[in-house]
Parts: C-alpha cells; sequence; structure tokens
C-alpha cells in the first residue's frame, strides 16, 4: 500500500565502503546515539540475510552454494525491493532508519567480476526505482589499510585483488548525496563526524523533507 505521511519523515541515511571498513562498527554507534539523543531510528542492513531471499544469499557468501552471477545479482536486489514497502512505512512514520549498504555495493560487487554482459549499466537496471537515500557516508579505506587492520575474512568477496575492483566502481558509482569519510582515523573520531552530519540530515528530514518513494 501507499504510505501516508502524517509528521516529517525520518531520514534515510546509508552507509557505504569496501569490506572491513567500519561500517558495521559505526552503523551500531549512530543509531544508539541516535536513540540516545531522542531521535526514533532503527538500523537496517543489506543482505538482510534473514528473509527467505537472504538465506539464498548467504549462503552464496559463505560458499555453501553456487548460483549464477547475474541470477545472484538478481537475488540481492530482489532483497532490497521486499524490504521497499516496509522502508518507505517506516521512514512516513517518523523513523530514521540506518541502513548498512545499499544498492551501490549491489552494483559495485557486481560489476567488479567484469563478467562480459555484467556491467555497471546492467548491473544497475534492478535497483532503479528503489527509494534513494538522504545521504551516503562512503568509509574510505584502502585494501592495505584494510588488511593492516587484520585482513578480510572467510567469505566469497574477502580478496584483496577483487577489493580494489570494486574500490574502482564504488568511485564511478558516486553522485551529490555521498559525504566521504576518512575510515582510516579512530573509531572515535569517525563516529564524531558521523553524528554531526547525521544530525544535519536528521533536523533537515524533521523540517520537512519531500517524501521518499
Ligand atoms: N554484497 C552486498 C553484494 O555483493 N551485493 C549487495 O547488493 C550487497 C548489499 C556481505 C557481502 O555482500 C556483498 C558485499 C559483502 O562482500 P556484509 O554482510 O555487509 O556484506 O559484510 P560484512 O563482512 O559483515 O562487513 P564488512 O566486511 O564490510 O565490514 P565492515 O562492516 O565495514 O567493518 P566492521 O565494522 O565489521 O569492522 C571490521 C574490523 O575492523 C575493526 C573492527 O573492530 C573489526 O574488527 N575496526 C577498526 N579498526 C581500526 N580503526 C577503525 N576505525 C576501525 N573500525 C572498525
Ligand atoms: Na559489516
Amino acid at each position: 500500500g501507499q504510505a501516508v505521511q502524517q509528521g516529517p519523515r525520518g531520514a534515510f541515511i546509508v552507509f557505504e565502503g569496501a569490506d572491513r571498513a567500519g561500517k558495521s562498527t559505526q552503523c551500531q554507534m549512530l543509531v544508539e546515539h541516535l536513540q540516545a539523543s531522542g531521535v526514533n531510528a532503527e538500523l537496517w542492513r543489506f543482505p538482510d540475510r534473514t528473509t527467505a531471499i537472504g538465506k539464498m544469499i548467504n549462503s552464496y557468501l559463505t560458499s555453501q552454494s553456487e548460483i549464477d552471477d547475474a541470477a545472484v545479482h538478481l537475488l540481492f536486489s530482489a532483497n532490497r525491493w521486499e524490504k521497499r514497502e516496509e522502508l518507505l512505512r517506516k521512514l512516513a512514520s517518523g523513523t530514521t532508519l540506518v541502513v548498512d549498504r545499499y544498492a551501490y555495493s549491489g552494483v559495485a560487487f557486481t560489476a567488479a567480476k567484469g563478467l562480459p554482459g555484467l556491467d555497471r549499466a546492467w548491473c544497475t537496471v534492478p535497483d532503479a526505482g528503489l527509494p534513494a537515500p538522504d545521504v551516503v557516508f562512503f568509509l574510505s579505506l584502502t585494501v592495505e589499510q584494510a588488511a593492516a587492520r587484520g585482513g578480510y575474512g572467510e567469505e566469497r568477496y574477502e580478496k584483496a585483488d577483487f577489493q580494489r575492483k570494486v574500490l574502482d566502481q564504488f568511485q564511478a558509482l558516486r553522485d551529490s548525496s555521498w559525504r566521504m569519510i576518512d575510515a582510516s582515523q579512530s573509531i572515535e573520531d569517525i563516529q564524531q563526524q558521523l553524528r554531526e552530519q547525521a544530525a544535519a540530515v536528521v533536523a533537515r528530514c524533521q523540517r520537512g523533507a519531500a517524501p521518499l518513494g
């Protein structure tokens, strides 16, 4: 159904960045800070591994299953589409959503594979029409800095060569909603900058930003 907006809407805040940049750490801290400041806020993440589609994605990422590259790309996108209505409803009802990864990751990771036919243009099509975030905090960290942080984990895309290609793809996706954050700083320094920038976005939405959808 169509989301009906009564009061001011919540802010739609997305975190992006390569693996190990500290997205989940910062998202968690930001949501707790917003809640403590009296802002109605929720933490979301993509992939949402709890749905039926999300379980297929999880099994792919942990190499328990093989899925065709185009097909898994569409599953990542479908995983966002299946949450679209709830996302719009929450925002319309005044809840601010802090979202750990979104469609930019979807495009960057598949396009980084460099497969014939699956170029960036093809990769962006399935996500066209999803709500656009108010702001994207891009946590910027080089592959070398990520490696110094203890390296990558065991999941499918966590390899240095591939991560370099992902970072190149992200560069090409950057738009006016992006705020670049130097993720090599301390956790506390990054969080401080995020709190200031997020507060401005939340205030802008409270003053009456246009509804999303
Ligand atoms: N994917 C995702 C697609 O292919 N298509 C899609 O459409 C989407 C949405 C899973 C994979 O799916 C791909 C991208 C991914 O490869 P995920 O579940 O978000 O995505 O990945 P995770 O493995 O959970 O998270 P990341 O590896 O991306 O790590 P984070 O969240 O960036 O980093 P975080 O916070 O877990 O921190 C990593 C480590 O660094 C330390 C932390 O303590 C932790 O040990 N750390 C710091 N150390 C020093 N200084 C700092 N400032 C630090 N901040 C954190
Ligand atoms: Na994460």
